[in-house]
């Protein structure tokens, strides 16, 4: 058709591929950002198309997250804001790869025809654009665009440079037909943050809180939207570091502290004792951290440790809602609250959370994974123990709680089940919902110390993380390895994952699990134990099995 001929021009004369094989994966499509432009160019077409069938906006980041800054990668955010549908991924795979400009539009004929999407007379694609700081974004933002608008009719917003949760959060808050900038984002976290602060109950906010933080903001675009909006936070001392003169994730950011548990650039013995805390290159992964005296070491607080403080208050604010149980006819919505996590987590976070009467529940790695089984309670908490995760509400939940809390400011205003309500629909505009955020996160971080009145040390003793080692395996075929039960448990190659339980065996507390990558060539090792020596020595054991 017409259509179908314009996309095949444009490709024919400004776009070829590249002969790398992408895969739409946990993280979109990522690779050195030379090798991007045709792969963009066709996400363009494919959000376009996305946009039409949906009848919403749809998003476009173009970022590699915590890679280096040679690299870049494009993800598409759906109209709630979460990511890409997976019954889309299939398509974007074989859309991406499609080997020559024919066999794309063949691609895209019966790709159109198998999902209903009529392209004439539909409302016209709109898609909000937005990339991070690398220097290569902006080529690759033209060339989505380029694609965008190749379909007819179709709009393209570019939004500039923005973290990948302010991009997805505009996404979700367009299509709710609100108005959806920056100073829109940022006025929503600084009301809900200003809100938690003024509820917390007097005598509370105490001296045990460093009322100072300092922030690594990985040389990207996190830190440089923190330093720019520092002035308004007027309850907060906020020093932020790394943003942007060094190298975007060099020796900087969450993934390096996570990983290395060593001290970022920039920050060295004197700051020893003092709060700090990590955002990784998009700004949508956090953890904390406190230097250790006298040494380049940290104290890593790691994604676990936020879920535990963020479930922790929840439940705490559940229990006031719910009111003393005095035998009257209570008034209150049995909220399911759940939390999620992955083989990952810690397995002393996982105990600790089911200590405190929680649900937890297991998902495969990736991000798409735990935000589809948070969204299945109340309040669904999710983090992966690398910094990325959030807090979700139902709607169903939130109506109840907007109606509980008017009824509550008549009857009894000011009441610790009052409160309650009150923070809860604070933490829910403050937390974002469409995908883990760095910045918002950091706030409620900040918000909860302050309503406990407990500094970085008390709230890293919540418990004490077994040690554990991660490692990878560079294997010719990842696909071969095949996991069952969150990733838990190897299917294939057989017998593989009874050699794993022998050696696991051998330790006390030891766990041990190995997964294909997602997004990396490799199989991925991880092995936990009572002492650092165990747990490494699990790790190599295993390590010798895949080989
Ligand atoms: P893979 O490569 O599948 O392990 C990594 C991270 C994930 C997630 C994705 C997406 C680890 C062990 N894995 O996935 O948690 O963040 O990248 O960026 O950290
Ligand atoms: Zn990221």
């Amino acid at each position: 058709n017409s259509r179908s001929i314009f996309i095949f021009f444009r490709i024919l004369i400004q776009y070829f591929l590249a002969g790398v094989k992408f895969s739409y994966g946990t993280s979109g499509f990522r690779a050195e950002a030379s090798l991007l432009e045709s792969t963009v160019f066709r996400v363009g077409i494919l959000a376009a198309l996305r946009s039409i069938q949906t009848g919403s906006v749809i998003g476009l980041m173009i970022t590699a997250s915590h890679n280096e800054v040679s690299d870049n990668g494009i993800k598409v955010a759906d109209p709630s804001g979460g990511m890409l549908t997976q019954q889309w991924e299939p398509f974007a795979d074989a859309f991406a790869n499609a080997p020559d400009p024919h066999f794309l539009v063949q691609l895209l004929d019966d790709f159109v025809k198998k999902e209903n999407i009529t392209l004439e007379g539909a409302p016209a694609a709109k898609v909000l654009l937005g990339r991070d700081t690398r220097p290569s974004g902006m080529s690759l933002v033209e060339a989505a665009k380029q694609g965008i608008l190749s379909i007819i009719g179709a709009s393209a917003t570019d939004m500039g440079v923005v973290t990948t949760p302010q991009l997805h959060w505009m996404v979700r808050v367009k299509n709710k037909g609100i108005e959806a900038s920056e100073y829109n984002y940022f006025d929503q976290l600084l009301t809900s943050f200003r809100c938690l602060l003024d509820y917390i109950p007097q005598g509370n906010s105490n001296n045990n809180v460093n009322d100072k933080l300092i922030v690594d903001g990985a040389d990207g675009v996190g830190g440089q939207k923190l330093e720019n909006f520092k002035p308004r936070l007027s309850y907060l001392t906020v020093d932020v570091r790394n943003y942007g003169d060094g190298v975007l994730n060099e020796g900087v950011g969450a993934d390096y502290v996570q990983k290395e548990k060593v001290v970022p650039r920039g920050f060295g013995p004197a700051d020893a004792g003092i709060r700090c805390a990590s955002l990784d290159g998009d700004a949508d992964r956090l953890v904390y951290f406190s230097v250790v005296s006298n040494s380049n070491k940290i104290d890593l607080v790691d994604g676990d440790k936020i879920l535990s403080l963020f479930a922790l208050f929840i439940k705490e604010q559940l229990g006031f809602l719910n009111g003393p149980e005095d035998g009257k006819a209570n008034k209150s919505y049995q909220a399911s609250l759940g939390v999620v996590q992955t083989a990952y987590a810690n397995g002393a976070s996982t105990d600790y959370l089911k200590q405190l009467g929680l649900e937890v529940v297991l998902t495969p790695t990736g991000v798409k994974y735990l935000h589809e089984k948070a969204a299945e309670f109340d309040i669904g908490i999710y983090f992966e123990a690398n910094g990325h995760g959030t807090i979700l509400f139902s709607d169903n939940f939130l109506s109840w709680l907007e109606i509980r809390n008017n009824e509550l400011l008549s009857t009894s205003k000011g009441s610790d089940q009052h409160m309650a309500a009150l923070r809860i629909l604070a933490v829910s505009k403050l937390i974002n919902q469409a995908v883990g955020d760095a910045l918002s996160g950091l706030l409620l971080v900040e918000a909860i110390l302050q309503h406990l009145g407990w500094s970085i040390h008390k709230w890293n003793e919540l418990y004490q993380d077994l040690p554990s080692r991660q490692l990878k395996v560079k294997v010719v075929d990842r696909t071969a390895v095949i996991t069952e039960n969150a990733e838990t448990v190897v299917v294939r190659p057989v017998d593989i994952q009874e050699a794993i339980d022998a050696e696991t065996a051998k330790y006390p507390r030891g766990r041990c699990f190995i997964r294909p990558s997602g997004t990396e060539d490799v199989v991925r090792v991880y092995a936990e134990a009572l002492t650092q020596e165990a747990a490494d020595n699990l790790a190599h054991s295993v390590v010798k099995l895949v080989d």
